[in-house]
């Protein structure tokens, strides 16, 4: 009886306990696991439920090893009168707790390793974006578009920085930029992550993986977007004294809004756009040597999708 009664009290307690984490009032606990953006992209989703798999798995061995040396320590105590087993080895425990720590790492290394594969293929992107890091300020070319954007922390962020105004005067200091790099959702997106100067890292919190952007080399990373929003990030490398002020911020937008947004982006940036594009492939080359000097620098759409063409080799 009296062991049913300690059992219920070990029980009510451990109910409690769960209900007090329920409560809005432990809410907060939520923010320091890691991100759950699994309705943004999959591989936010995807680190968020690795990470609570082995969560799970750690807590159930907890209590399985410290609920045993629980008990065995409080019902076979030495006042009842027990006394010690005085065998050194066990063949078959010896197995068995060889045999099951094995089997638990082998199944975190096969979901772990279905996570990375996710991570690391690019293949089949519908479109690619180059992203270079520069002391401070971020460059994002449209691999293809001919469409080019620089990104650097807005004007009001930078006054507060300078002049060490209120931080909370600005809705998300230090992560606001001037120029956003505007994605379109439900597309897959490749990155190409270089750097023109220092080493840089380039971060995109519910993209679920940050990339190192360094000089010389090119490392590739990919998105699927699935809700429109505004996603914010940092360079996340130390740079050197404006490390802290070289947000990212990604604007999702449905691919038709992106479409419209492309097409007033290359008009802006005077890229010829792809009818243009099409009517001078269809007219007659130039046969006078004078049309052919005043012929532009080589189309930076065609000259970007040699990039690619580059890249995606590697
Ligand atoms: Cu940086």
């Amino acid at each position: 009886m009296k062991r049913n009664k300690r059992l219920a009290a070990i029980a009510s307690g451990l109910a409690g306990g769960l209900a007090l984490a329920a409560t809005p009032a432990w809410a907060g606990w939520l923010d320091i696991n890691v991100p759950q953006n699994g309705d943004i992209t999959a591989i936010a989703g995807m680190a968020y439920d690795l990470n609570m798999f082995v969560l799970w798995i750690c807590i159930l061995i907890g209590i399985v090893v410290f609920g045993a040396m629980g008990y065995s320590m409080y019902y076979h105590r030495k006042s009842l009168g027990h006394e010690a087993v005085q065998f050194s080895h066990s063949t078959f425990l010896e197995v068995l707790w060889t045999v099951i720590p094995i089997v638990i790492v082998v199944i975190m290394a096969v979901v772990a390793t279905k996570g990375l594969y996710l991570v690391y293929n690019t293949e089949d992107a519908e479109m690619d974006i180059k992203v270079t890091g520069y002391q401070w300020l971020w460059r994002y070319d449209y691999l293809g578009e001919g469409v080019t954007v620089y990104s650097k922390i807005a004007p009001d962020d930078n006054r507060v920085r300078a002049l060490g105004l209120d931080p909370d005067s600005v809705e998300h200091y230090p992560l606001n930029v001037d120029n956003p790099l505007v994605l379109p959702t439900d597309t897959k997106i490749r990155f190409h992550i270089t750097s023109g100067d220092v080493i840089h890292a380039w971060w995109v919190i519910p993209f679920g993986w940050k990339w190192d952007a360094m000089p010389g080399i090119v490392n590739q990373g990919w998105t699927e977007i699935y809700k429109p929003g505004v996603y914010r990030g940092q360079c996340v490398e130390l740079c050197g004294r404006d490390h802290g002020f070289m947000p990212v911020v990604v604007v999702a937008k449905t691919p038709e809004e992106y479409q419209k947004w492309l097409a007033a982006e290359k008009k802006r940036q005077g890229v010829a756009g792809a009818g243009e594009q099409a009517a001078a492939k269809n007219s007659p080359p130039a046969k006078d040597t004078q049309a052919q000097t005043r012929q532009p620098e080589p189309n930076r759409a065609a000259a970007d999708a040699a990039a690619v063409k580059l890249v995606v080799a590697h």
